[in-house]
């Protein structure tokens, strides 16, 4: 986990599940070719710009993703979230974010909706207050937008 502190309106938790460690040689035509490092650098600068830290996290393990959302309510002004493959299967990670009632994001680097049909729905969406889908790495800039244009 990596943090950076360099702001006062609050932390934004950067949550990316499984298989996003691979990220950069990774099926890099539906992904691209930035790797988690790189991700996460762009966010925190994008929340930087915007007046917010930044706590990043990648785990393979879904309890993992639990704990870390659980952790974020009373440390954390917002989440946005790239669940990867928990996205289409995971009751326990939807119960989670519902349960902690921070606003919440729900990232895809790809445009799901244009890939297999499993991949269409996600347990999370109704939970999340904004779902960006297919906008490439850039989706967690605009992730972080919308919590700098909705966040006090
Ligand atoms: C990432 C994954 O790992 C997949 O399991 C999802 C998502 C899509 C993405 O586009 O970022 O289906």
């Amino acid at each position: 986990m990596t943090s950076s502190h360099a702001a006062d309106r609050g932390t934004l938790l950067i949550l990316n599940g499984p298989n996003l460690n691979l990220l950069g040689t990774r099926e890099p035509e539906i992904y691209g070719a930035s790797t988690l490092a790189d991700v996460e650098q762009l966010t925190t600068a994008a929340a930087k710009a915007a007046g917010f830290s930044t706590t990043c996290l990648q785990s393979n393990h879904e309890g993992a993703l639990l704990d870390a959302i659980h952790a974020a309510r009373g440390t954390a002004v917002g989440i946005i979230i790239n669940a990867g493959a928990y996205t289409h299967t995971s009751v326990a990670l939807r119960d989670a974010i519902a349960g902690v009632e921070l606003p919440t994001v729900e990232v895809h680097i790809s445009n799901v909706h244009k890939r297999e049909e499993f991949r269409h729905h996600s347990y999370l969406s109704a939970v999340c207050n904004a779902v960006i889908v297919g906008a490439g790495v850039h989706g967690y800039e605009l992730a972080v937008s919308y919590f700098a244009k909705t966040l006090a």
